[in-house]
């Protein structure tokens, strides 16, 4: 049994998801970033964190990382082109989509006001944007990132077209980007992650 620490409207969502996939069962224990639960097991009061075998695993890619190699799914085996090009599209969600949802979002709740640049939503926006026309070139023929394959990669840029949303992100309204989404969150474990989350709140 794996236990996740986190609020799951989070990067909590992108392990939940992979789990579902496993078809692993787990307890989550809903706490928000910086509260005594997740400060106790992470010093740095950042979510996700995960427990399992006795240790304290951290950082949501790593994560997922280690769930797909351990369990031999929904990932290339390491020292694979297919690897290198699955984690490739990985850091792409984490670099470009994620990195401007993120300075997005520290800039609008996260930080304390007196630290806050509003005006650096606007390069987020316009980063995220030309993040999009980068997917459309990897994605390709799809129907996922390395092709017939769903893998993490798709997880952690599935999860960004999410966060994409609730933070009033442009997203496409058709074409290949937005079937690609569409396609993800039909996906039966990402509905089941989803009624997870609404059951914990
Ligand atoms: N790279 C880390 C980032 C984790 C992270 O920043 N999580 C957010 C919630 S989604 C958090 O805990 N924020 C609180 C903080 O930064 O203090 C990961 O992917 O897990």
């Amino acid at each position: 049994m794996y236990k996740i620490i986190g609020h799951p409207q989070s990067r909590v969502l992108r392990v939940m998801w992979l789990l579902e996939e496993l078809g692993a069962p787990y307890e989550l224990e809903p706490a928000p970033p910086q509260s005594d639960p997740v400060r106790a097991v992470n010093p740095s009061g950042k979510i996700p964190v995960l427990l399992t075998d006795g240790a304290v695993l951290t950082d949501s890619v790593a994560i997922c990382t280690y769930l797909a190699d351990k369990h031999g799914k929904f990932t290339f085996p390491a020292g694979t082109l297919e690897r290198a090009r699955q984690d490739a599209c990985t850091q792409f969600g984490v670099d470009v989509l994620e990195g401007a949802l993120w300075t997005s979002a520290k800039n609008s709740f996260v930080h304390p006001e007196n630290v806050r640049v509003p005006a650096i939503k606007d390069v987020c926006r316009a980063e995220f944007a030309r993040g999009l026309e980068t997917l459309a070139t990897l994605l390709g023929d799809g129907p996922y990132l390395i092709g017939e394959t769903f893998t993490i990669a798709d997880i952690v840029v599935g999860h960004c077209s999410g966060w994409a949303a609730v933070a009033k992100f442009d997203l496409p309204k058709d074409g290949p980007v937005h079937d690609y989404f569409k396609r993800l969150r039909e996906r039966p474990a990402f509905q089941a992650t989803m009624a997870r989350i609404k059951e914990a709140l």
